[in-house]
């Protein structure tokens, strides 16, 4: 397994890449060009010099997330092949730059979903939280700004403030669009961008939605275990996978992680390690790393991981807001440096203690 840590680039996080070479054993990140929006064709020396910015401060692009889908090939507009070919476009110039693996989402208008960014916990830290009822409350057009008010300032990822905006016009363009509609455009897309991702050895990682049951009345695809085996059975290529995201599957107590892991052996790509708190059903709010500190098991989770033979790159997912530190909600470098520190401590207890 590969450890590293997401990073949004300069400008764009206030986390610098100096600090991430000193968390012990991270060695590359996760990153993205954050400027650019959905359905754009991504330019090849933009890329380079994200490369060449990275790798100067001693790590490596392991992955990029995300790649954002353009709501068109969501939707199945006609428009849909133009920006197919652009996302394909995108994808053959980082396979040109050698990065082969992409994170990225299906879900329909928003990506993840949060009722609350800062929610103080009994030990002064702050996390995101969700909860059902709040959520029922609020009118989606208020979202951006409720989230916004909350960023620090920062632009939160798949929030884009442009795409944002025009809201009624994104929620009119799913109007038609069920679960098996959205499905048939997910294989569609899959379909056509299958053949780059076999040139260049491109691992694609979806991404489960978060939280992983409908929100706002939009249908959602990738929420659990049968849902997921059914896309990766629809497009069976060993380089259609998925990002195991505990932290969005998890919000669903129902979902048995390890169990999901198990099922998608060989077809997880990548992995978003993290902890979250049940309080009710429909209501969490996000922990520490630490299994203690939560609802969940993450020895069992590290362990399902190990047992499978996962060999790829894996992150801490969002940290609590500690020590004072301010930064985009969920990715300051303190919580999941120490995020990181334990889910290596894991591993390593897993692979000295392995008897095989
Ligand atoms: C939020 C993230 C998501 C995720 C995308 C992947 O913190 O987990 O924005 O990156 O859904 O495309």
């Amino acid at each position: 397994m590969q450890m590293t840590m997401r990073w949004f680039g300069t400008g764009y996080d206030s986390v610098t890449l100096q600090q991430i070479r000193q968390v012990p054993g991270v060695t590359g990140v996760i990153t993205t060009l954050y400027g650019t929006r959905p359905g754009e064709a991504w330019e090849l020396k933009d890329i380079l010099a994200l490369k060449k910015e990275v790798e100067d401060a001693g790590l490596k692009i392991a992955g990029i997330e995300s790649v954002n889908i353009h709501d068109a090939i969501k939707t199945g507009h006609p428009d849909r092949d133009k920006y197919i070919d652009n996302y394909i476009a995108t994808l053959e110039r980082l396979g040109q730059a050698d990065i082969r693996l992409i994170c990225y989402n299906f879900m329909p208008v928003f990506d993840w979903t949060r009722s609350d960014l800062a929610k103080v916990r009994p030990d002064g830290s702050t996390v995101l939280s969700y909860n059902q009822k709040i959520i029922d409350q609020i009118d989606p057009n208020n979202m951006r700004a409720l989230l916004e008010k909350q960023a620090n300032g920062f632009v939160l990822p798949g929030w884009e403030p442009e795409r944002i905006a025009k809201l009624k016009e994104l929620f009119a363009m799913y109007q038609d669009v069920d679960e098996d509609k959205l499905f048939e455009n997910f294989v569609y897309f899959l379909q056509r961008i299958m053949p780059t991702c076999d040139k260049y050895r491109i691992d694609m990682a979806i991404h489960p939605d978060d939280p992983a049951w409908p929100v706002f009345g939009l249908p959602r695809i990738i929420t659990g275990k049968e849902k997921i085996q059914r896309f990766l059975k629809a497009v069976d290529n060993p380089h259609n996978g998925l990002t195991l995201c505990t932290g969005s599957l998890g919000s669903n107590p129902k979902n048995d992680i390890p169990d999901v892991i198990r099922a998608c052996k060989g077809r997880i790509h990548f992995a978003h390690i993290r902890n979250l708190k049940h309080n009710a059903p429909g209501d969490f709010e996000e922990a520490a790393h630490l299994s203690s500190d939560g609802s969940m098991d993450m020895f069992a989770i590290m362990k399902a991981l190990y047992d499978t033979g996962f060999d790829g790159v894996i992150r801490p997912d969002h940290g609590r807001a500690i020590w004072g530190e301010v930064s985009m909600p969920g990715y300051g470098l303190y919580d999941r440096a120490l995020g990181c520190a334990y889910l290596n401590g894991l591993w390593e207890a897993l692979s000295k203690t392995d008897k095989r």
